[in-house]
């Protein structure tokens, strides 16, 4: 195998890597793709041969794996959640921007997505930089920001009365008993790389400590907004076998409903991540 080769996938999101098998990453090379996953946040891999084994595998080297509480596990190998949508299905998984379990104490770092099944066209996943999004507020908000801190949850999607409870993908789902809430830093210092994110997201976050959801409303709106300027993002078109491995501290993902009357089947681990402050 050659040398693993690493170039930009959007100009400021993500980079694909190229040369490497993660079924057959040396500990070398390993060492060198966590600096290249901390410093994009984002990385892309095409052409992956990884079988479940191999996927957890490849998870567990960047530490332990969280089962995640609302999405079905592959029979299997339970650590390994399916994201699917089936043929007649209408509602699909994470169909909006969001990052992973930011209502959680502990948000997990990050997960591995790997395609399984793929629709003809279509099921793309976009995902958006929230360094950058930072980096470009003025230093006025920033320090603003600074100071405040934001309530997430998860009961407005997956609790009693929430976004899918209403929906065809609420047979597939579990754990609507096991909602709950965490209060974050708008502006986190990321743990690996020392970088400064923008840490609210429009999925899982209903308002900043203190303020009600009115008033939370106009800035949130706007952030929402800014962080999501084509400049941010970018757009990954799966091909079977690829790979997205994100870290969810810096980065929002959308994974685009475009796909009605096929099969898409993702197969996903989630990684446990630490408090963030
Ligand atoms: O299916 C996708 O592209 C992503 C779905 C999602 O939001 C997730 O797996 O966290
Ligand atoms: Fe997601």
């Amino acid at each position: 195998m050659g040398a693993m080769q690493i170039r930009p996938y959007g100009a400021a999101c993500g980079a694909a890597v190229e040369g490497v098998q993660l079924s057959d990453l040396s500990d070398d090379q390993f060492e060198q793709l966590r600096g290249h996953f901390w410093q994009h946040g984002l990385l892309f891999f095409e052409d992956q041969e990884l079988s479940p084994d191999q996927h957890l595998a490849f998870a567990r080297r960047w530490g332990p794996v969280v089962v995640n509480k609302f999405f079905p596990a592959s029979s299997a190998h339970p650590e390994i959640a399916e994201v699917r949508k089936e043929k007649a299905q209408k509602m699909n998984v994470g169909g909006g921007w969001h990052a992973d379990h930011s209502y959680d104490e502990e948000p997990a770092l990050g997960s591995i997505l790997l395609a399984r099944e793929l629709p003809e066209s279509g099921g793309d996943t976009l995902f958006a930089n929230m360094y950058a999004a930072y980096d470009a507020l003025s230093d006025g908000l920033k320090e603003t920001l600074g100071t405040l801190r934001a309530v997430h949850s998860n009961r407005h999607i997956y609790g009693k009365g929430g976004l899918y409870e209403k929906t065809d993908l609420a047979p597939l789902l579990k754990g609507g008993d096991r909602v709950g809430d965490a209060v974050h830093p708008v502006v986190i210092t990321h743990p690996d790389s020392g970088r400064r994110a923008l840490y609210v997201n429009p999925g899982h976050t209903l308002h900043f400590e203190g303020w009600t959801g009115g008033e939370s409303r106009p800035l949130l709106g706007f952030l929402y907004e800014h962080a999501t300027r084509p400049e941010f993002t970018c757009r990954f078109r799966w091909t079977p076998g690829a790979v997205a491995l994100w870290d969810n501290r810096c980065t929002w993902h959308y994974a685009v409903n475009d796909y009605h009357g096929e099969r898409r089947l993702m197969h996903r681990i989630t990684l446990t991540g630490s408090a963030i402050s």
